[in-house]
């Protein structure tokens, strides 16, 4: 299955990551990721083995940030590994064939290299400022994603910044997706936020 679509990215900061997912899944998200950057290992499997049964229950897929170890054992689709993560190479050698693992990319050097590393999808951001990831750099805009979907054959999502509002801008620029942490799981109705993201994505046929 190519991957493409609505992207939503747990913040328990934001919202409960159980009851954020849930509703994403009703609001017709696709993929979520469990992202939590406070909690302790076993706190991660806990909600984990909760949202793998329900994304399962919606055909949904699922990632776990930063910890391969976490996403094997819950059974998710796949990881997502940062620069400073563990390498692409290394966890697919771990992995094998048949699991996902998304790379996060500012460059197109790095885009490049995570596809030859064997990554399967790439994050490439932030889009544009965005508080929800404090340690983010400057946004690097939908021309540079433009860039790095030109220089790879996998797909690419944007992320950092996006709402309903600018996410048509990161689409124009080729992304197979969008990413969001705040849109969703910041939103006063989660729900109605992620059907408003999908209409802009089914209406460029993702
Ligand atoms: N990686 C780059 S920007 C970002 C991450 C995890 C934060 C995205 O959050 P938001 O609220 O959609 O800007
Ligand atoms: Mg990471």
């Amino acid at each position: 299955m190519r991957l493409s679509g609505l992207y939503v990215i747990t913040e328990p900061l934001l919202r409960d990551p159980i009851e954020g997912a849930q509703l994403a899944l009703e609001g017709g998200a696709r993929i979520i990721q469990l992202r939590d950057k406070q909690a302790t290992t076993r706190q991660l499997v806990q909600t984990g083995l909760t949202l793998r049964e329900l994304t399962r229950r919606y055909g949904a897929i699922l990632i776990v940030n930063d910890r391969l170890d976490v996403a094997i054992a819950i059974e998710a689709d796949g990881v997502h590994l940062g620069q400073d993560d563990m390498p692409a190479a290394l966890a697919r050698r771990i992995v094998g064939e048949h699991f996902i693992i998304g790379v996060s990319a500012e460059t197109v050097e790095e885009a490049v290299q995570a596809e030859a590393d064997g990554a399967n999808y790439l994050g490439v951001g932030p889009m544009f400022a965005t508080t929800t990831k404090p340690d983010a750099g400057a946004p690097v805009g939908p021309e540079r994603l433009r860039l790095i979907k030109q220089a790879v054959s996998i797909p690419v999502f944007g992320i950092g910044g996006i709402t309903q509002e600018n996410a048509g801008a990161v689409l124009a620029a080729g992304a197979d997706g969008i990413c969001v942490i705040s849109a969703i799981m910041g939103a006063a109705d989660p729900k109605e936020a992620t059907q408003r993201l999908v209409a802009v994505l089914a209406k460029r046929g993702l």
